[in-house]
C-alpha cells in the first residue's frame, strides 16, 4: 500500500466518524425541544403574522399551530412542518426566507405567504 493510499484510507475513516458524530446530534434534535421557540399559526387562509422574527445562530424550535391541512416548507433551512410534523429544531442562518403554505389547502392557498427573518 503506498503512502497516498494509505492516506486516503486515513481520510475516509475520519470522514465516516466525523459523519456519525454528526448523526448523533441529530438523533439529539430529533427531541425536538429547544429553548427558543418560533411559533407559527395557521388557519385558512393565512398565517398569524405576516413576518417572523428571530435571532440566528442558535437553536431554534419552530412550531406550526395550524387549523387545517397548512405546512410550511424552507428548502434553505431544511425546515418542514406540517399537521403530522409540528415541531423541528433547526439552528437558521442570518437572512431573510419567504415561505408559502407547501400544502394545497383550498381556495386561499396562494395568499398563505409570510416571512422569516432571521436576524
Ligand atoms: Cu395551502
Amino acid at each position: 500500500m503506498s503512502l497516498r493510499t494509505a492516506l486516503s484510507c486515513a481520510t475516509a475513516i475520519i470522514a465516516v466518524f466525523i459523519l456519525s458524530a454528526c448523526g448523533t446530534k441529530t438523533a439529539s434534535q430529533e427531541q425536538q425541544t429547544a429553548e427558543v421557540k418560533l411559533i407559527i399559526k395557521a388557519s385558512n387562509y393565512k398565517f398569524d403574522q405576516t413576518e417572523y422574527r428571530v435571532k440566528g445562530n442558535q437553536p431554534i424550535q419552530f412550531s406550526l399551530e395550524t387549523t387545517g391541512n397548512h405546512g410550511i416548507t424552507i428548502n434553505e433551512l431544511d425546515l418542514s412542518l406540517d399537521p403530522t410534523n409540528q415541531n423541528q429544531v433547526i439552528t437558521p442562518a442570518a437572512g431573510t426566507y419567504t415561505f408559502e403554505c407547501s400544502i394545497a389547502c383550498g381556495s386561499g392557498h396562494k395568499d398563505m405567504k409570510a416571512t422569516l427573518i432571521v436576524e
